[in-house]
């Protein structure tokens, strides 16, 4: 079978127990080794203390897996070899027996085939600012119009051209509410000074959301919670802004180009500002992991 579904996960399904799905990517690819282990430990472990099960996918030896065991786990976080897979990659990656982290856009396809609701991640793929040039738009755009999963994430990365990207979630009819918000988080910074049109404030109202468009059926599209980094965990703007720059700069000198710009701009950005990035952008992670659980109780406990 080319998709196994843990006995934990598929339990927690059939009970109609609270799941959240997590991706890999930010874990093989989005993360340094070793500390990416041990976050992926602690996500998971987030996730059982907000009350749902954790159902972290990747593809190991050509089966996608929803729910990972300990060595699969390790093995997405230690072996270099690992690929990085969008939705499009999945078949080939099966048909060969692969074995790859999965992005949003592949987690998102997986956990809603598998009936899974609730979805967290750091920041969201979109549109690079260079798009005029190189027509780079992360493949997770298109695919969260095409399932209906609540994405929980601090808005999209911000080395990304963000009014554009959201500028596209709106043509692709992708809803959008702010966690608290009326801005639109900034991944490593709590906004990213544009608006948002819908603010909710608990995880009931945003079950409700979930309920509404349940009931009014119609096109499927995924729902996007923007839930920011504290204030007070955010990276410096200033220096945000600064080492981006520098970023972009040498990502263009040195010719990165498909799916190495995102992981080569986040590392650049880890190193240049002397980790303060990182834990920035692990800040953010924790935050919508725990909300994403908060969701998907309340999902389940909604009348
Ligand atoms: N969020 C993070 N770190 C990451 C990612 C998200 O905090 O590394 C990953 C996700 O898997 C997302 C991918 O789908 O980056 C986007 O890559 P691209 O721009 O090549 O589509
Ligand atoms: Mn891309």
């Amino acid at each position: 079978m080319s998709t196994q579904v843990s006995e934990e996960v598929r339990e927690a399904l059939h009970e109609g127990r609270p799941v959240v799905a997590l991706e890999s990517t930010i874990i093989a690819h989005g993360l340094p080794r070793p500390r990416n282990l041990a976050v992926a430990h602690e996500l998971e472990a987030l996730v059982r203390d907000g009350g749902a099960v954790p159902a972290t996918i990747a593809v190991i030896d050509g089966t996608a897996r929803i729910g990972l065991d300990q060595a699969a786990l390790t093995r997405i976080a230690e072996d270099p070899s690992v690929r990085k897979l969008g939705h499009r990659d999945l078949a080939p990656a099966l048909a060969t027996g692969t074995t790859g982290a999965t992005t949003v856009s592949a987690t998102a396809w997986l956990a809603d085939s598998a009936g899974i609701r609730v979805f967290a991640t750091g920041g969201l793929g979109g549109v690079h600012r260079e798009w005029a040039e190189t027509q780079d738009e992360s493949a997770d755009l298109r695919l969260l119009a095409q399932v209906g999963i609540t994405v929980v994430c601090a808005g999209v990365k911000s080395i990304l051209d963000v009014p554009a990207t959201l500028q596209r979630l709106e043509t692709l009819g992708v809803t959008v509410v702010g966690y608290r918000t009326d801005r639109f988080p900034g991944f490593y910074l709590s906004s990213s000074g544009e608006p948002v049109d819908w603010t909710v404030r608990t995880p009931q109202g945003v079950a409700r959301v979930m309920r509404a468009r349940d009931e009014l059926g119609g096109p499927r599209a995924a729902l996007i919670v923007g839930n920011p980094v504290a204030a007070d965990q955010q990276l410096d703007p200033q220096l945000h802004d600064r080492v981006l720059a520098q970023g972009l700069a040498t990502a263009r000198e040195k010719g990165v180009t498909g799916q190495a710009v995102t992981p080569f701009l986040l590392d650049y950005l880890m190193v240049h500002t002397e980790g303060a990035s990182l834990e920035a952008n692990l800040a953010a992670v924790r935050g919508n992991v725990w909300l994403a659980a908060r969701i998907a109780a309340a999902y389940r406990e909604l009348p």
